[in-house]
């Protein structure tokens, strides 16, 4: 493999999800044609695939030798195989839910990780046109101008995301439902908007001060990852330790003193890897 462009590899990616997005924000005004994956109420729609090929056509067909980790390719039964080479993880529409419902928070997700690490990030909601963007060492954006955490330490000051997820296993509903019972009387106050994606660029643009949910994906944290880091926030696993892509718990927040008062307080659920 040749020595890797970032630039190109940005520009390349913005291209496709300009296109995507118009896509997108042409169909969450029409009837979707709806089918289930894990669950009743996990959602795929035809515009999800419609995405995940325009982005996985393109990119191949400029990068041949790079791989690639996409929702859809993965419910479709391809392995979710992540190493050290150049790997493009995508969610096609993050926050499908929101989009069956014509609910405009949902978002184009893409990003670029190459030896495990985070270095190229896209995240665009067409509806609402916000573009959040990061480059390793370069910080994060919001529609072109720089983005930064909140900087909040206190919890009792702190808007907390969390949600519920698309699992209605027992034990995870009952853990969701147990963090909000810990957390709602000590924060100013939470909220369940339904994109993990979009959750982490808010924190990263100090929309609020953390988010944690147990049962999310790759592909839901990948770009949005370096986001949050960029803009100076903090992401770990729900426990405080190291993240871990493969892992499927996140926790970020605007200052590690916060996340780890959070992480001290949750109830801890360990879904199967990705
Ligand atoms: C969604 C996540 C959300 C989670 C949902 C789902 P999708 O991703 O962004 O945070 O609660 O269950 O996983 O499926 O819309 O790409």
């Amino acid at each position: 493999m040749g020595s890797i462009n970032i630039q190109e590899c940005f520009d390349t990616a913005m291209q496709l999800v300009k296109t995507a997005g118009d896509l997108v924000r042409d169909a969450i005004k029409k009837k979707k044609n709806i089918e289930t994956k894990s669950s009743a109420v996990d959602l795929v729609t035809e515009s999800d695939k419609a995405v995940e090929k325009i982005m996985i056509d393109g990119l191949s067909n400029a990068f041949p030798d790079h791989k690639f980790i996409g929702e859809e390719s993965v419910s479709a039964g391809e392995k979710c195989v992540f190493t050290d080479d150049p790997t493009w993880i995508i969610d096609p529409i993050d926050g499908t839910m929101n989009f069956v419902h014509s609910f405009p928070h949902t978002c184009i997700s893409v990003g670029l990780w190459i030896n495990k690490d985070a270095e190229v990030a896209i995240v665009y909601n067409p509806v609402l046109n916000q573009m959040f963007t990061a480059l390793k060492g370069k910080g994060a954006f919001l529609n072109g101008e720089k983005i930064s955490a909140s900087g909040e330490t206190d919890l009792s000051t702190s808007l907390i995301f969390a949600e519920v997820g698309s699992s209605r296993d027992p034990e995870k509903m009952n853990t969701v439902i147990t963090n909000f019972t810990t957390l709602l009387p000590r924060v100013h106050g939470m909220r369940a908007m339904g994109s993990c994606t979009l959750n982490m660029c808010y924190v990263a643009m100090g929309g609020g001060d953390a988010y944690f949910e147990f049962g999310i994906h790759a592909w839901d944290t990948a770009a949005a990852y370096l986001v949050v880091k960029e803009a100076g926030g903090i992401v770990v696993d729900t426990e405080g330790g190291t993240f871990d892509l493969m892992r499927r718990r996140v926790l970020c927040a605007s200052t590690q003193e916060l996340a780890e008062k959070v992480a001290k307080l949750l109830k801890q659920y360990q879904p199967e890897r990705d």
